[in-house]
This record gives structure tokens, C-alpha cells and sequence, in this order.
């Protein structure tokens, strides 16, 4: 049997993720593994799939913000990380889930001296996977300095009301999506009048330190980055036992029904199968 590696998760940080929505665990992953996601990147960049979008390109400014969404098996790199490093075990340790899914991985590639920050926004809104046991594990190829972090806001994960979804799309960042039916907290102006309302959390991070966020903690602000500095970040979504697949009223972003349908994964089902594999606790692959 195939077999991750494992890191055992302390109870603090578990305590931690579930109380506010995210914890950051420093030195994770490995030279070699951060150098499997480094050819992973390059890799995307060369052959992106047919969800990437430019959110920034300005030819003026040289500014270009990459990104892309792809399962497991679209980058043999990628795949690795997702099966082989500690991160499936972790996913599933904090989850309080016997295992853990391999959903899919997200890159954002900032170019040097790029200032487009990311929206504040919720993940799992957008995704086809409803459950409490859903997570991203997010980390950056490239060292976040103090005032470019990706900031997280403390127990957003535990509001009652979903935050309104701005948009993610080709060359169109941010604003609020038109959607019927579902009665949304408008987004605050975290940044600015609304700042002192809420706690923000934020984590300077070196290369191996990896953030783990649950799937509705509310996050955005990272990447306005100082002249010279590029931000290759990765993001790996994980979900555990509970989830079950579900569409959306503002539509799935990625929308991954289609390649679940062709795997026999229909709404209301638990997504296991080629397209999602699975790693337990323990970090066996199955
Ligand atoms: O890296 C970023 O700027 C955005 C990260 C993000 O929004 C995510 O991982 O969901």
C-alpha cells in the first residue's frame, strides 16, 4: 500500500484551527517537497488547464497574477504532494475525520512587485462540497514578509450567514456576485471603517510553514507585494467524511460536477473515487 508521510498534529493546533478557523504550523514541509511543488508550478504555468485565468495582466505595469485550479491528477507533481507529503495526514488529524480527501489544488502566481491583494472571501461557497469537514492548506514557495501575509478572520468560520461572493474570474477580481435566494453579510470594509470590528490573523512564513484554514474562514488581503518580490502560493483543499457534493446558487467555482459525474460522484454523494483520493489519519493511501 502506497503510504504519505505522517507529522502528528498537536491538540493545541487543533484546538486552535476549530476555535478560529486557522492555525499556522511552521517547518512542515521538506527541501524536497517544497521543490516537488516548485516543478509543479513551473509545470502549470507551462500547460495550464482549461480553468486558469490571468486575474491581473497589465501589459503596462508588467503585472500578472496567475491562477489555476486542478485535481490531483493533472500534475503528476501536484499529485505527489497531494499523496505523498504530510499534508494528507494533517488534513485528516485536524478534520477529526479517519481520512482525508485529496480535492483538488489551487496556484496563485504573483509577479514581481504585483499589488493586486486577494478578495476577502470564503472557499467553501463556491465549492461543490458541503460539510463542516473541509479545509485548505495553504503555503508559499517564496517567504511572506510582514504586511503582505494572507490575513484570516478570527471565527468567521462559525457565522450564521455565508459572506456575499465577490467575483473570481478572467480579468475580473473582486466586487459582489448578483445571486438569488441566499441571504448574504455584506462584505466589510475590513481594511477600513469596519477594521476594529473584527480580529484578523495573520502569519509571516518562511518556505515549509504551511496555514491551515477551514473551508469558511473568511480570508483575502495577501499579495501587495514590495518592488523585486514574486508570491508563488499554493493551496491544497482537503475535505474529510462529512462532506457531501452539492451544486450552488451562484454556481460551483471550480466547478468540478462534471468531472465527478464521470467518475459516478452525483449531488448528495461522498466524493471518493479516482478523482479524490484518499489518505487516513495515519497516512496510508487507499
Ligand atoms: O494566495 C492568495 O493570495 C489567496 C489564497 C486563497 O484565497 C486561498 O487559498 O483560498
Amino acid at each position: 500500500m502506497a503510504r504519505a508521510e505522517r507529522f502528528p498534529v498537536s491538540q493545541t493546533d487543533i484546538d486552535a484551527f476549530w476555535r478560529d478557523g486557522a492555525v499556522m504550523i511552521k517547518g512542515v514541509l521538506s527541501d524536497a517537497w517544497l521543490d516537488v511543488l516548485a516543478q509543479g508550478v513551473a509545470t502549470n504555468m507551462e500547460q495550464p488547464t482549461k480553468r486558469t485565468v490571468d486575474w491581473v495582466n497589465n501589459k503596462e505595469t508588467g503585472e500578472r497574477l496567475f491562477h489555476d485550479q486542478l485535481t490531483v491528477q493533472q500534475n503528476a507533481h501536484f499529485e505527489r504532494y497531494m499523496t505523498g507529503s504530510p499534508l494528507g495526514s494533517i488534513a485528516a488529524q485536524v478534520m477529526g475525520s479517519p481520512t482525508a480527501l485529496a480535492f483538488y489544488v489551487t496556484t496563485f502566481v504573483r509577479s514581481p512587485g504585483t499589488k493586486s491583494r486577494t478578495p476577502w472571501h470564503q472557499d467553501q461557497t463556491y465549492w461543490c462540497a458541503e460539510g463542516r469537514q473541509a479545509l485548505s492548506i495553504w503555503t508559499a514557495l517564496d517567504s511572506v514578509a510582514p504586511g503582505t501575509e494572507l490575513e484570516l478572520v478570527r471565527g468567521s468560520h462559525l457565522w450564521e450567514r455565508p459572506l456575499a461572493q465577490p467575483h473570481f474570474g478572467d480579468g475580473q477580481l473582486g466586487g459582489v456576485m448578483e445571486v438569488d435566494g441566499v441571504e448574504y453579510i455584506p462584505i466589510p470594509d475590513f481594511n477600513g471603517a469596519d477594521a476594529g470590528k473584527y480580529e484578523m490573523m495573520r502569519w509571516p512564513m518562511e518556505p515549509g510553514d504551511i496555514l491551515i484554514f477551514h473551508g469558511m474562514t473568511v480570508h483575502g488581503g495577501s499579495g501587495a507585494l514590495p518592488e523585486g518580490v514574486q508570491r508563488r502560493s499554493i493551496s491544497a483543499q482537503f475535505l474529510g467524511e462529512d462532506v457531501r457534493v452539492t451544486d450552488r446558487p451562484s454556481g460551483c467555482n471550480p466547478d468540478w460536477l462534471p468531472e465527478l459525474a464521470e467518475n459516478g460522484i452525483g449531488l448528495g454523494d461522498y466524493p471518493a473515487c479516482a478523482m479524490c483520493p484518499t489518505i487516513t489519519s495515519e497516512g496510508a493511501v487507499l
